[in-house]
């Protein structure tokens, strides 16, 4: 089971509990009350694939018997990498109905990263299709087992299982399933974007994360007569929680998978659904921006579109309106909580000017200078957050619990922002050091480690160059060991280590020596931050 220790103190959970916040509902329980209430309602699309709440509720327990029958127990972790697929629901409830822990990994993730979710975790399995964008996952799994043998059982949700388990779809009456878990328990495991080395994983409770969910679909008005396109991967936080696929589920609605979050596939899935919200990330934004004009698909069902998970920037945001014929709403959030909304009604000055407001009167949220001091109302300072829906501790990692959060338990977001009357927020930068390539964050240290380990690279830094397209790209300075590697070879060697696409880095600068490290006293940041600045004045 997941310790203790990753809860609130007390007084914090009373005070969350009375003001209503915490319902003491869990996945499995709300899920199953729908299905019982709502049975014929639809609550998955996915291609010509329709499962209604019954449905759903009877794949997800046929899934739980299947974790049950093969070994897992309640309380393990799991970790699932599925894609848009109807089989990421029922294999994420099943979960829940067995009481077990979903592991959250992206599609794009490899056997690098998907490893170090498994240790992390210390998971005793893995959920994946048999192959998702032309990739084998089976392969995947073999390699993860290999490596990390304590994931003794994969299950293949979609696709042929080859040598693993298939995931059931009938129910094993034979297989009794436990009574429901404690809401305040840990529910899952979410995926940090971390701007220092390797991702963490994110302890979120039945309760606090419930909470964000219900809270969300009364800010972005979403009832059971909603249909929500999940356009982003399903597995992130974004389209998961804001209000996302869990929100719409939890209002009764009906969610439509999308394969991919490109004008082609959405479109025309907009139109035969009757969609009427989605969420997407900028440059994504941009994307549908320009395709909509010529579109032949009607796309006059779409009341809201949700911005978020990097800074879309006031030009663009003021389009959305007359171009898609939408309420655009910016959302600010983050896997580790707090999440800030502009909400439906606000002035257009405010919709597409700021980051929104946090979602619960019960957010605590501080804009500090660099000694923690609160800066005043209008500078910008460094974004502090605490309350019903924000992580006290990582999982398993006392190291970055150490530097995330203050002694009185406040989250610090790592982001720059400056506070604005009414309690809206607008986001100025960060203050770590990743690069939010629309909107995946990749950590500067974590792709830096990777180079240094190759024979031919001496030193390298990692640093983010603003792209009109992705928002910010990454961009390696390497010191090369003798003769260069090549530019295409280094990218190459980058893949072959596991490791996500999105991560390889879109350029690759050689450089003779970073003119500071001789000095041996500037931090890596500072380092970082030069060759940003001589970069981009270089480029005029
Ligand atoms: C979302 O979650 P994460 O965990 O992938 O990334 C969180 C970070 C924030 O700390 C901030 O640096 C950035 O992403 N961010 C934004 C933003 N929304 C997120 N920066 C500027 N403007 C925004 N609107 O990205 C996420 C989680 C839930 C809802 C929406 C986004």
């Amino acid at each position: 089971m997941i310790p203790p220790q990753q809860s609130w103190p007390e007084a914090f959970a009373r005070r969350y509990r009375e003001k209503g916040y915490w319902r003491g509902e869990t996945f499995a329980g709300f899920l199953r009350q729908r299905a019982e209430q709502r049975p014929d309602a639809v609550a998955i699309v996915d291609g010509e694939r329709r499962w209604s709440y019954a449905a759903l509720w009877a794949r997800a327990e046929a899934a739980a018997a299947g974790y049950l029958r093969a070994g897992l127990r309640p309380g393990d972790r799991v970790v699932v990498q599925l894609g848009n697929v109807a089989e990421f629901f029922s294999g994420v409830f099943g979960l829940f109905r067995a009481g077990m822990i979903p592991v959250y990994a992206l599609p794009a993730h490899r056997i690098t990263e998907i490893a170090h979710f498994a240790r992390r975790a210390e998971a005793a399995g893995y959920v994946i299709a048999e192959r998702g964008d032309g990739f084998d996952y089976r392969a995947l799994a073999r390699a993860l087992q290999a490596e990390v043998p304590a994931v003794r059982h994969v299950f293949v949700a979609a696709g042929d299982a080859g040598e693993f388990h298939a995931l059931p779809v009938e129910r094993d009456e034979a297989i009794a399933l436990p009574a429901e878990v404690s809401s305040s328990d840990v529910a899952f495991l979410q995926i940090s974007g971390g701007s220092t080395g390797l991702s963490k994983l994110i302890p979120r409770t039945h309760d606090d994360y419930l909470y964000s969910c219900w809270a969300s679909n009364a800010i972005c008005n979403v009832t059971e007569r909603s249909v929500f396109l999940v356009a982003l991967p399903a597995a992130h936080n974004f389209p998961m929680s804001s209000p996302g696929h869990i929100g719409a589920l939890h209002a009764g609605a009906t969610v439509v998978l999308s394969p991919s979050p490109s004008p082609d596939a959405a479109f025309p899935l907009i139109e035969r659904e009757r969609v009427t919200i989605t969420g997407l990330v900028p440059p994504l934004a941009l994307l549908w921006l320009q395709a909509a004009p010529g579109t032949r698909h009607d796309l006059s069902s779409l009341e809201v579109l949700l911005v978020g998970g990097a800074k879309f920037t006031p030009e663009a945001a003021r389009r959305v309106r007359p171009v898609l014929g939408c309420t655009l709403q910016q959302v600010f959030g983050m896997a580790e909580g707090l999440v800030n909304y502009t909400r439906l009604d606000d002035p257009e000055e405010t919709i597409t000017h700021t980051q929104g407001r946090p979602i619960s009167p019960d957010d605590e949220v501080l804009v500090v200078d660099d000694l923690g001091n609160p800066v005043p109302e209008g500078q910008p300072g460094h974004l502090l957050a605490r309350g019903p829906y924000t992580i006290r501790r990582y999982h398993n990692d006392d190291a970055a619990n150490a530097r995330a959060f203050t002694a009185d338990g406040f989250y610090r977001t790592g982001d720059i922002v400056r506070h604005l009357p009414g309690g809206y927020l607008e986001v100025q930068g960060r203050a770590g050091d990743h690069i939010n390539r629309a909107g995946e964050k990749i950590s500067a240290e974590e792709i830096e480690d990777h180079l240094l380990a190759h024979p031919r690279v001496f030193d390298a830094a990692i640093v983010s160059i603003p792209d009109d397209y992705l928002g910010e790209r990454s961009c390696a300075f390497i010191i090369p060991d003798g003769e260069k590697p090549g530019a295409a070879a280094l990218k190459a060697w980058m893949r072959q280590r596991g490791i996500a696409e999105f991560k390889v880095p879109d350029q690759i600068v050689f450089t003779e020596a970073f003119a500071t490290t001789a000095a041996g006293k500037v931090s890596r940041k500072e380092l970082r931050a030069r060759l940003r600045a001589a970069f981009l004045e270089q480029q005029g």
